[in-house]
């Protein structure tokens, strides 16, 4: 009973409600219209990408079927006149012709053929568009139209409410007549690349004129000319005003922040745009603000905290300074905030960190200091966290390590001490970066229990103890361990560590720790990377000790006190240090033997600064991929093996401060050459002419050797050479005339001293050292000055100064 009364109430309802207006007719649509659409989907064609499908589709326009009713059309419900179109992103392609068919749609009142890809010029292509008197609305947004916006557009549009012509290829001055279309509520110019341009008049104007406007999107429009104060004259009704990457400079009126109705707010990549926000009264609606990389100054001012609506806010790279204010207690709709690369300080603002809906917060940085709250249970939906680069003490609270949704925490850069209390209930997270923090004492076990941990970077701290594989056997997902630059920290060296693997791991660093033997684990695992350099490692590394490794393409054993060594690890190496050890005798001769499996990957070797003895085996050019051979600053002997023409890719070769004796070999033929060392031997003979084909070489240190020759002038012929330096050898004769000429055009070190040169020394050639006179700053950061000192040119007794090479 109940229920049919309430149908019978309802029936009436619909009845008393049709009655009041005229019944659709049957056939709305005016014929004339309706074969002008036609007519204008006879001309485009659909052309959607993979996956992409259009939006309306236009192919389903039916003769058959009122056009009223067509997807993207819509009638006046009375009169039945086409008001509006809309055909956006609906895989539009090709032109829109000045003959239009839409144009003869008189009362249009809307027309979106955005996010398209129809293209031609605006100016010629569309004009007849403009002849709609009663168009209100305009979208062609994202499609390839290009030119200039022809002035006549503004005159013919003067109903307009919606304009949006953005991301075309529009280019030059926007028409002063913009500012006809006074009932203009919405307006989007915004390109791509500042080809757009507004003048100082043109937008002053539209401040004044465009009272209605709610919408202003400008971004990259180049409004370098504008001057700011007109932005005082925008209009109060002013909802959304988006200016980034406008070339804005100035300082921006505070006011802008106050209009009454603001709701966006983006001004950012407008480096130049100085100002400050405001103390009070900003926009109570205010939802997204975004003033990245400006000129902002102050501080940030503690009404801020009255902006309840807040959604986003990134003030990040600006000039903000001070402390931030805690008052973000009545955020509660706040999903982002940023505030990273200002120069912000003072202690943390608690109240952040009881935003419930935050998903990305940013602080990092900045000069903040003191502790992290000890105890947070907010913050659930953090997805990123940036605290870095600050002044943070204190403990590394657990519950950083129990948000659901962190996947990366990165405190690097602080001045945290640790340790890290018990997690309670570990998360998921990825990637832990400490480096740089004081966090001392042995790695809290804690971290041992973030079982899906890929990355742990704690390097640079002072954490002391023995790392064990049993440590890190559940850390089976670690890709990355760093632990560097903790000099007492140590690795165990226990047999049984060899029954762990680390499937996932490929990189590890312990440089600058306390590590004494080569470790054992690691071996078994797919590790490609193992930093071992500045630690204490004595002792020799056994032929058994060196098997495995399959993996391994980077070893760097640097600055240790390794005795000897049976075979080089790794048969699959790339880079290969052992720079800076108390390796003794003949181990290229062993580790190079012909019968064990060669290291044909090997691009870097450096083994200087070493107590090498003996012969360099012939065999070293068997590693036919090295671009990098360091032999230098050891005592080695016998010749320069003459076979370096094998090595194909070689750029440095280092063998000064060695024992060398007879001929350069002659073959230097492969052009990569760009460093040869040879200096501090006994060589003698002649300069190998060879090198004229070395066209990379930049460095060629021939000095304290037995050299007899006289100047080779194909040398001046080397386009790339920087550094020439035969000192203290047996040159003799005078320096050809015709190097003088030549340019040397790369030269800036050339030392000649203590030889037997004679003649006049030619001021042409020394004027002709022009690389000498530019850039001298570039080159005293670059690293030749590792390799010499104080350079000085003495010919025939007579030292030459020159202003140019005073800054050597
Ligand atoms: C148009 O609609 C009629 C009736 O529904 C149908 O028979 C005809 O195939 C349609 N034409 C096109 C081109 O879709
Ligand atoms: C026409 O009528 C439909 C349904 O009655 C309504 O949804 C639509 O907004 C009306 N359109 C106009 C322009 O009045
Ligand atoms: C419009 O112009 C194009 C090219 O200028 C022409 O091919 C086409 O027939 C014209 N259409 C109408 C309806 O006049
Ligand atoms: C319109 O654009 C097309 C293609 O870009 C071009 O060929 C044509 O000449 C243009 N002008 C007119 C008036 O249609
Ligand atoms: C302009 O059109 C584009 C594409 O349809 C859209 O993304 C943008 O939001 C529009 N601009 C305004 C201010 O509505
Ligand atoms: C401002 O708009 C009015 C119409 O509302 C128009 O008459 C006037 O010319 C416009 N001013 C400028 C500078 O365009
Ligand atoms: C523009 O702003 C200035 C400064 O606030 C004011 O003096 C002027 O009257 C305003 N002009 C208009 C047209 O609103
Ligand atoms: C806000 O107040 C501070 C301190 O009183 C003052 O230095 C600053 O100029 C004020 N900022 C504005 C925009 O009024
Ligand atoms: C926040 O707004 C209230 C009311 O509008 C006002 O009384 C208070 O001074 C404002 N606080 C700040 C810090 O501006
Ligand atoms: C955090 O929020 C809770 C309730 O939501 C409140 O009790 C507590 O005082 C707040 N803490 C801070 C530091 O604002
Ligand atoms: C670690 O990741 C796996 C999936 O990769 C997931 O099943 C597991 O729950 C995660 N562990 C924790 C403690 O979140
Ligand atoms: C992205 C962008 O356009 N940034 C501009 C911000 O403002 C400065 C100075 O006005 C320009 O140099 C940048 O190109």
């Amino acid at each position: 009973m109940g229920s049919l009364c309430l149908v019978l109430v309802i029936l009436q309802l619909s009845w008393s409600l049709s009655s009041t207006v005229a019944p659709p007719s049957s056939h709305l649509c005016l014929l004339h219209q309706r074969d002008a659409l036609l007519h204008f989907k006879t001309t485009i064609s659909v052309d959607c990408f993979r996956d992409s499908y259009p939006k309306i589709d236009i192919e389903s326009w039916n003769k058959s079927i009122d056009c009223c009713s067509w997807e993207g059309v819509e009638c006046d419900n009375v009169t039945g006149h086409v008001i509006g179109v809309d055909l956006s992103h609906s895989c539009l392609v090709g032109s829109l012709f000045a003959n239009n068919s839409l144009s003869q749609l008189h009362n249009l009142q809307w027309l979106d053929l955005s996010s398209n890809n129809l293209e031609g010029s605006l100016l010629e292509n569309t004009s007849s568009l403009f002849h709609f008197h009663g168009l209100r609305r305009l979208n062609l947004a994202d499609n390839a139209f290009d030119g200039a916006i022809p002035t006549e557009l503004f005159i013919q549009l003067v109903s307009l409410t919606h304009l949006n012509l953005s991301s075309n290829g529009f280019y030059g001055l926007i028409p002063h007549n913009i500012n006809l279309l006074s009932s203009l509520v919405s307006l989007d110019l915004s390109s791509y690349g500042l080809d757009l341009r507004f003048d100082s008049q043109g937008f002053d104007m539209l401040a004044r004129n465009l009272t209605k406007l709610r919408n202003l999107v400008l971004d990259t429009v180049d409004m370098s000319d504008v001057a700011l104060t007109p932005f005082l004259n925008l209009s109060s009704s002013l909802e959304h005003l988006s200016l980034s990457g406008c070339k804005l400079h100035g300082e921006f009126p505070t006011q802008v922040f106050q209009l009454p109705n603001l709701k966006v707010l983006y001004l950012s990549e407008n480096e130049s745009l100085t100002g400050y926000l405001p103390n009070t009264s900003w926009s109570s609606g205010l939802e997204l603000l975004d003033l990245s990389n400006c000129g902002f100054r102050g501080s940030i001012p503690a009404s801020f905290g009255n902006l309840t609506q807040i959604i986003s806010v990134d003030l990040s790279g600006n000039s903000l300074e001070g402390q931030i204010p805690d008052v973000f207690g009545n955020l509660r709709k706040l999903t982002f905030l940023s505030f990273s690369s200002c120069s912000l300080s003072g202690p943390l603002p608690i109240t952040i960190f009881n935003l419930t809906k935050i998903t990305r917060l940013d602080l990092s940085s900045n000069h903040l200091e003191g502790p992290l709250p000890n105890h947070v249970s907010e913050l659930q939906l953090l997805e990123e966290l940036g605290l870095s680069n600050n002044s943070i003490s204190g403990v590394v609270p657990s519950w950083l390590f129990t948000l659901p949704s962190l996947p990366r925490l990165d405190l690097s850069y602080n001045k945290l001490v640790g340790p890290i209390d018990r997690i309670q209930k570990p998360s998921s997270i990825q990637e832990v970066h400490l480096r740089y923090n004081n966090i001392g004492g042995p790695i809290p076990d804690s971290f041992f229990d973030l079982v899906n941990l890929t990355w742990l970077d704690l390097s640079s701290n002072n954490l002391s103890g023995v790392i064990k594989s049993d440590m890190l056997s559940k850390l089976t997902s670690l890709e990355v361990l760093d632990v560097s630059n903790n000099s007492l920290l140590s690795l165990s060296t226990s047999g049984n560590d060899v029954n762990y693997s680390f499937p996932q791991l490929t990189t590890v660093n312990f440089s600058g720790c306390s590590v004494r033997q080569f470790p054992n684990f690691f071996r078994t695992s797919n590790l490609e990377s193992l930093d071992l350099s500045n630690n204490r490692i004595s002792g020799g590394i056994s032929k058994w000790e060196a098997e495995g490794w399959e993996g391994l393409q980077w070893l760097d054993l640097s600055h240790n006190f390794l005795t000897a060594l049976e075979q080089f690890p790794g048969n699959n190496l790339g880079k290969l240090n052992l720079h800076s050890n108390l390796l003794q005798g003949p181990i290229l001769s062993t580790c190079l033997n012909p019968q064990i499996p060669i290291l044909k990957e090997l691009e870097e070797f450096i083994i200087s600064e070493n107590k090498l003895a003996g012969n360099v085996p012939s065999s070293i050019c068997n590693l036919s991929s090295l671009a990098l051979l360091d032999l230098s600053e050891n005592s080695l002997s016998g010749t320069i093996p003459d076979c370096l023409e094998n090595l194909s890719y070689l750029q440095t070769l280092d063998l000064q401060l060695n024992n060398f004796i007879g001929k350069i070999p002659n073959s230097f033929v492969n052009n990569s050459l760009s460093r040869l060392l040879l200096n501090d031997n006994q060589l003698e003979g002649l300069v190998p002419s060879s090198l004229v084909y070395s066209t990379s070489l930049e460095i060629l240190n021939l000095g304290n050797n037995k050299l007899t020759d006289r100047f080779p002038r194909w040398i001046a012929s080397l386009p790339s050479l920087q550094v020439l330096i035969l000192r203290f050898n047996r040159f003799y004769g005078s320096l050809p005339h015709s190097i003088a000429s030549s340019n040397f055009s790369a030269l800036r070190i050339i030392d000649l001293s203590a030889n037997e040169f004679t003649g006049t020394l030619s001021t042409k050639l020394l004027r002709n050292l022009k690389a000498m006179k530019d850039k001298p700053r570039e080159w005293l950061n670059s690293s030749y000055t590792d390799f010499f000192g104080i350079v000085d040119i003495e010919l025939d007794g007579k030292i030459q100064h020159f202003s140019s090479l005073g800054m050597i």
